[in-house]
Formats: structure tokens, C-alpha cells, sequence
């Protein structure tokens, strides 16, 4: 007969490249593996997406995929789900208040009201749950006229400059820059990657977070949550990979 629960011991799993290949579906050996992964220990994901998009990669039905999990990440944590059932929700403008997000949002425009570019279109702004994306050229340009921004801003560091222009007029304030894309930056409040879930899970006193993820290199979404001291970082470089891991870890096969 299967020995109980640990219920003091949680593996906590990122989503793309790791339970499943790259914005494609989890597969149903994996499904099956985290189930029994589950009969052992309690289990989670967090993701960086949207709750919308978690769901439709880890099996299209919001029910199904709460009941399979003891916890939901999505947005890292802003939304988040524990045993079926939504438990907390945070967004950039409750932990921002209206005061300093309407100072930066017009300090932002103000700036960008002075740059001069070859082109420009809409959406400077924009204004997504736990971050702003801030973009020069305006989001509904083309797909030329975002090359050509991109080109450009090799050149003449256009969000380099504004980048280190907002670091030192809102020093102090919490707020991280970051340079992903083409066109654009992200702003969003420090600590708001994936150690964001490692304080909602708190409360629950766990003795080891095991945390699985495939980008845990600098720069990578996994990194500060795989070297927090709250967790055990474990890197997998594919889903098949982290089957191997939980395999040998929790003597599965
Ligand atoms: O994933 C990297 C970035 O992708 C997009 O950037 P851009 O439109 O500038 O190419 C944005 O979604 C941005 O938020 C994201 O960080």
C-alpha cells in the first residue's frame, strides 16, 4: 500500500520548457507522472502567462487543471489558485496606487513627446496587470515599421537612454526596467518575477520548495526563483528531462 502524503514538501514546476515543449500542450505521460508525483508530495505550477494561456497548455478546461494542481501560479503568482480555488489576485495599479503610476505614465509621455522618429504610431503605453509596457513607436505599428525601430534603436539607444533616464528619476520607487523585445520595455515592480508565489505559499509552512525550470541562467524568467533560499533549484533542459529528474528524485518509474 502507497505511504501518505508529504504534505510538508511541494515541487513547484514552470510551465514552457519544462512540463511542456515551448507554448505547445502537455502531454498525457506527463499528466499521468504528475498525478503520481501528487500521491507523494504536493505540486504546483508558475507561470509567467496568463491564467487563460496556463490552461489551454496544461489541458483546455479551467476545472481540470485546478483540480490536478495543489496550486496555480499564473502572471507568477498574481493570479493564483490553491486547492481549486482562486485564493489571491494582485495587479500593477493596487500595489503601484494611482499617485506614482499617473506620475510615471505622464513622465513616460512627456518623454516620448520629445523623441523624434522616422515614425510613429499608437499605443505608447501600455497597460497590462502587473506591468507597463512602454514603447516609443507605438504597439499598432506595422511589422516593417517595427524592423525599422528595432534597427534604429541599435543605433541611437533610444531605450537604453529612456531606460536609464526613468532608473534615476524614479529611484527608490521599486520599479525594474527590462529590455525583452523589438520595440519596447517592461516596467513592473521589484520582485514581481517568480519568487512572487514563494510569499503566497508563506503561510503554508512548507520544509522544502523544489523548484523545476528550464531558463535558470541570468537574464532567464527561472533565475531569481531557482536561487532563492526558499526553494531547491533544479534546471531541466526539456518536459523529458524533468521526467528523468522527478524519475530518480522520487523514485517514480
Ligand atoms: O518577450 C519579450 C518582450 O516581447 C514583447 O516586446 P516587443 O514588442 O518590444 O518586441 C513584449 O511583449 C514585451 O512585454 C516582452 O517583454
Amino acid at each position: 500500500m502507497a505511504g501518505a502524503r508529504d504534505e510538508s514538501v511541494l515541487c513547484l514546476f514552470d510551465v514552457d520548457g519544462t512540463l511542456t515543449p515551448a507554448r505547445q500542450k502537455i502531454s498525457p505521460d506527463m499528466q499521468d507522472l504528475l498525478q503520481r508525483l501528487r500521491r507523494q508530495v504536493r505540486i504546483g505550477v508558475v507561470g509567467g502567462s496568463d491564467f487563460c494561456k496556463i490552461i489551454e497548455q496544461l489541458g483546455g478546461s479551467e476545472d481540470y487543471v485546478v483540480n490536478q494542481f495543489d496550486y496555480v501560479f499564473a502572471e507568477n503568482g498574481l493570479v493564483a489558485y490553491k486547492d481549486g480555488r482562486l485564493f489571491a489576485q494582485q495587479s500593477i495599479q493596487n500595489h503601484l496606487g494611482e499617485e506614482i503610476l499617473q506620475e510615471f505614465i505622464n513622465y513616460c509621455l512627456a518623454y516620448m513627446s520629445h523623441i523624434r522618429l522616422p515614425r510613429k504610431r499608437g499605443t505608447f503605453i501600455e497597460f497590462r496587470n502587473g506591468m507597463l509596457n512602454v514603447c516609443p513607436v507605438g504597439r499598432s505599428c506595422t511589422q516593417e515599421e517595427r524592423l525599422e525601430f528595432y534597427e534604429l534603436d541599435k543605433k541611437e539607444n533610444i531605450r537604453q537612454k529612456f531606460v536609464e533616464d526613468l532608473r534615476e528619476k524614479f529611484a527608490g520607487k521599486g520599479l525594474v526596467f527590462s529590455i525583452g523585445g523589438q520595440i519596447s520595455f517592461d516596467v513592473f515592480p521589484e520582485g514581481w518575477d517568480k519568487r512572487f508565489c514563494l510569499g503566497l505559499l508563506a503561510p503554508d509552512r512548507f520544509r522544502t520548495v523544489h523548484f523545476f525550470g528550464d531558463k535558470t541562467l541570468a537574464g532567464g524568467n527561472d533565475h531569481e526563483i531557482f536561487h532563492d533560499e526558499r526553494t531547491i533549484g533544479h534546471t531541466v533542459t526539456s518536459p523529458d528531462d524533468t521526467r528523468r529528474q522527478l524519475e530518480e528524485l522520487f523514485s517514480l518509474s
